[in-house]
């Protein structure tokens, strides 16, 4: 099927600032990654793609792809290095950031928080703080007055529970938790701090008299049970699908979280001020799960598993287009009205094989899903270069550019030409 995208329909990539600048030296991820053993390979982020250094180069790259958005992330960390210290070269940076995008007709979508985290911010407990509410408010005040007063879409938070889960059930992240039992406090501090980033932001935003949307970006799995005849399986996959896809969008949505994973977690709590502050749905897609039950650490507890057979990327994971758009079906249905901003969609695939047909048949999902009115609205390809992909370190190779790490060279992969040449085919607004 081919149907005209909307004439305002926002192509693009994604990137997140620790992922590519470089030197994100007051940042807690800057300390924990040279911890040993924390990261394969021993990489630690360094310089990284030097994003920081080299941004006329990549914004010539975004050019040359024919984009006219780029969601990218501030770092928080360089922002404000110490507690009520605001850095002014990296404010001047970022202003100049977004002032070329702007001014090269590529829409800048700004996210407050992708994962790290400012060191002192960590030290006195995160989201679990108790100032942190006001702390990220005020930082989300600064970031809309001197850094981004021309732009209209901003992230508090990208993927919430991979964030969440990775640091605090898991254990694999800073702050290296491991057991939902920690999962509850910086949980709700989190949904705190969004709703006073969200109320900071739109107060900021009327007294210059702009219109902003602030959302989250959510990463949204298809789990599946992993014996479709097998009840235990249908049930532990509807949980994971409760907890992991729709709590924190419908608390954003109701003002109330509830995550319930039997005999392991249970919140029920009701949030002042949390009600109503998504304006668009961030989704972050990638691959799908087939769940099963199983012991793991002593418990049984849901197990992910990859269909046998399945075509997938160099880490893995299924290349399941389908489920794309079992996804935006569903958030049309559970969301009605709200515009959805595709904020990631990519795949590890250093030999560049699958890169081209995954955004093609990602892009004909999206589609079929704008055919039956889904309000599609954005799509930000992760990601536009290579980078570091936290505990993974350098190896999985994302970017539709290659970056030489040794030389820092970039070269534009073939499956850049098949995005831009898609692109051109789908753009409407020039
Ligand atoms: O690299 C990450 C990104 O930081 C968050 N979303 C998923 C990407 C690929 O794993």
């Amino acid at each position: 099927m081919t149907i005209q995208f909307p004439k305002d329909f926002l192509w693009g990539t994604a990137t997140a600032a620790h992922q590519v600048e470089g030197n994100n030296n007051h940042s807690d991820w800057w300390d924990w990654e040279k911890i040993p053993g924390k990261i394969k390979h021993g990489d630690v982020s360094g310089i990284a793609c030097d994003h920081w250094g080299r941004f006329d180069e990549d914004l010539a790259l975004m050019k040359a792809l024919g984009a006219n958005t780029y969601r990218l992330s501030v770092e928080w960390a360089k922002i404000e290095p110490k507690q009520g210290v605001w850095d002014e070269a990296a404010i001047a940076h970022y202003a100049e950031v977004v002032r070329k995008l702007l001014a090269s007709g590529i829409e800048p979508m700004i996210t407050l928080h992708h994962f790290t985290s400012p060191r002192w911010w960590a030290d006195k407990g995160y989201w679990a703080w108790e100032g942190t509410a006001a702390a990220f408010g005020g930082y989300a005040k600064l970031v809309f007055e001197r850094i981004a007063p021309n732009v209209r879409i901003f992230t508090t938070v990208n993927e919430p529970l991979v964030h969440l889960g990775a640091g605090y059930i898991m254990g694999i992240m800073p702050p290296e938790k491991k057991g939902f039992e920690h999962l509850q406090a910086p949980l709700l501090g989190m949904l705190r701090a969004h709703a006073a980033a969200y109320r900071a932001l739109h107060e900021c935003a009327s007294a210059h008299g702009k219109k902003i949307e602030v959302g989250m970006a959510h990463h949204l799995r298809i789990f599946d049970p992993k014996h479709t005849w097998n009840p235990v399986d249908q049930l532990v996959s509807k949980i994971m699908d409760a907890a992991f896809n729709t709590s924190v969008p419908n608390a954003l949505e109701t003002g109330r979280i509830r995550v319930k994973v039997p005999g392991l977690l249970t919140i029920d709590e009701d949030i002042p001020g949390l009600a109503n502050t998504q304006d668009y749905f961030g989704l972050n897609y990638y691959s799908r799960d087939l769940v099963t039950l199983g012991w793991k650490d002593g418990s049984l507890q849901p197990l992910p598993t990859v269909k046998k057979g399945a075509l997938v990327n160099d880490l893995g994971w299924e290349l399941y287009p389908e489920g794309f758009l079992r996804v935006l079906r569903r958030v049309a249905k559970h969301y009605p009205g709200k515009p959805i901003y595709v904020t990631e969609n990519g795949l590890a695939d250093a030999v560049d094989s699958r890169r081209a047909n995954f955004i093609e048949s990602h892009v004909s999902a999206m589609e079929t899903a704008i055919g039956e009115g889904v309000p599609v609205k954005a799509y930000c390809h992760w990601s536009l270069l290579d980078n570091f992909e936290w505990i993974e370190g350098f190896e999985p190779r994302f970017g539709l550019v290659e970056i030489d790490y040794a030389t820092l060279a970039r070269k534009p992969r073939p499956s850049f030409q098949v995005y831009r040449d898609l692109i051109g085919r789908h753009r409407n607004d020039r």
